[in-house]
């Protein structure tokens, strides 16, 4: 008997130990805004204003790419791969209207624009580049500098060239040289005239939805291709950080991390603290490490491991961090993806994504960041999707007055990009989720600002005083 209780109080002491070891301290972290709002702004004078897109999402005509594939295909069922079989097609027509587009951006005070190249546009097939691609971009970027907007350039954005995708995309071990020579060309351009790069926006989004979940091109659920996939993003990103650099040592380059906030749906069960604590681990912390120590190790248990050691450490200037929400995440083996999302929120804390509103998961991220680098970040996407435009107000207010906060907790946050200047094709989404600080009619193409976006207008006045 006293054998007995002396395993099970063995056993329990064990499972409150896991339970302490693994739990994340942060996860009751609650503010009161009343308060933040009577905090001192301190986003200083050469604080980044801007706002974020990618070129699939907006520029129209991106007919040479892995999406444009995957937007045309039905999946196994036979059903579309987007909701009603919408294709990104001529998306904003931005590419023809970005001059418009910029005096958008600086109408509401915008010094900064986070946008991406269309790799499948300059490089049309292998060592293939056309010109014309490389000269609009150049006059995007002067066009943007005439106005006073700091360019922020993304090179890879989830698309991919439709001769590289063939090929296999980034489960090749050759990819990062076959990136490499497109940065080439478009360092060689743009070099002189940008100083801001992100090498590669959200290695982990790309990696799990492409190659588990199946949301996005190529569409497969194999979870030793992500850590492959990621592993080769992050080759990748090296490689670009040493292309950039050699050509304009003064270049500030980073990466895009996204960084989603995994909580478990039940604090009290080891199991869900676990599973919590892995997602976290590999999908946020592992990017990190490998950018700090050039080390990256994927690992979750029975399912998938990998692991990268680069000579090159330290490969990055500043931080790009995306933060929109949190998960709350189970394991669920009888499932498909053996891994099942689960609402906790009421409704009026969702938005269109039926993401959770969560902006002291915004402060979470940007400790997460803190704790390997004190290097700047800059925080390259937050933003909601709100067709109704009764949150973005509210939304925007709250994320930026974290973020003031952070700053003055001493965390070296040096600018914001709303996500995103106007409405876009989200993915797998398709049209039907409004990002966007000007809404925009796809038939006639008009952009018209939101009332909710005037929050942020207020923001950055205030900010700048
Ligand atoms: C991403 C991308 C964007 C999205 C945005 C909203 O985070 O998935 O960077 O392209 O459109 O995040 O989901």
């Amino acid at each position: 008997m006293m054998v007995a209780i002396g395993i099970v109080m063995g056993l329990l002491a064990l499972y409150v130990v896991g339970l302490l070891w693994f739990t994340d301290r942060d996860a009751d972290l609650q503010f009161d805004f009343a308060e933040l709002r009577r905090t001192s702004f301190r986003f200083g004078k050469d604080f980044l204003w801007g706002s974020a897109t990618s070129a699939h999402q907006i520029e129209g005509n991106c007919f040479n790419n892995n999406w444009f594939q995957f937007e045309s295909a039905m999946d196994e069922q036979n059903r579309p791969r987007i909701p009603n079989h919408q294709k990104a097609g001529a998306a904003c027509d931005h590419w023809n209207r970005y001059e418009e587009d910029i005096q958008l951006m600086r109408s509401i005070g915008l010094n900064a624009y986070r946008f991406s190249v269309e790799w499948s546009k300059v490089e049309v097939e292998e060592g293939v580049f056309d010109d014309r691609a490389l000269a609009h971009y150049e006059q995007e970027v002067d066009e943007l500098r005439a106005n006073g907007i700091e360019p922020m350039v993304t090179l890879h954005h989830f698309t991919n060239p439709i001769w590289f995708e063939n090929r296999g995309a980034f489960l090749q071990d050759n990819s990062p040289a076959v990136f490499g020579r497109f940065i080439e060309k478009i360092v060689a351009r743009l070099g002189h005239k940008v100083r801001f790069w992100c090498t590669i926006n959200e290695p982990s989004v790309y990696a799990i939805n492409g190659y588990f979940r199946g949301e996005f091109p190529p569409a497969l659920k194999d979870p030793k291709k992500v850590a492959r996939v990621l592993r080769n993003l992050l080759r990748s990103h090296t490689e670009a950080y040493s292309i950039i650099k050699k050509f304009v040592p003064g270049a500030q380059v980073g990466l895009a991390l996204s960084v989603f906030i995994f909580d478990p749906p039940s604090r009290w069960n080891l199991i869900d603290v676990v599973t919590a604590h892995l997602i976290n681990k590999n999908f946020n912390g592992s990017i990190l490490r490998y950018l700090v120590e050039g080390k990256y190790e994927f690992s979750f248990p029975g399912v998938a491991s990998d692991s990268l050691e680069s000579t090159v450490r330290d490969s990055f200037d500043f931080v790009g961090l995306n933060y929109y929400t949190r998960f709350y995440e189970r394991l669920d083996l009888s499932g498909d993806d053996k891994i099942a999302g689960v609402i906790k929120a009421p409704p009026e804390k969702l938005t269109d994504m039926n993401w959770e509103i969560y902006p002291e998961g915004l402060y979470r991220a940007l400790k997460l960041v803190r704790e390997y680098t004190s290097k700047p970040i800059y925080v390259t996407e937050n933003g909601l999707a709100d067709d109704s435009d009764t949150k973005r107000a509210k939304f925007i207010e709250d994320h930026l007055l974290v973020l003031n906060k952070a700053i003055a907790d001493g965390i070296n946050v040096k600018g914001y990009f709303y996500w995103s200047l106007m409405d876009n094709f989200e993915w797998a989404y398709g049209y039907s989720k409004r990002f966007g600080l000007y809404h925009v009619d796809f038939t006639t193409q008009e952009r018209a600002l939101r009332k909710g976006s005037e929050a942020y207008l207020e923001m950055i006045r205030k900010g700048r005083e």
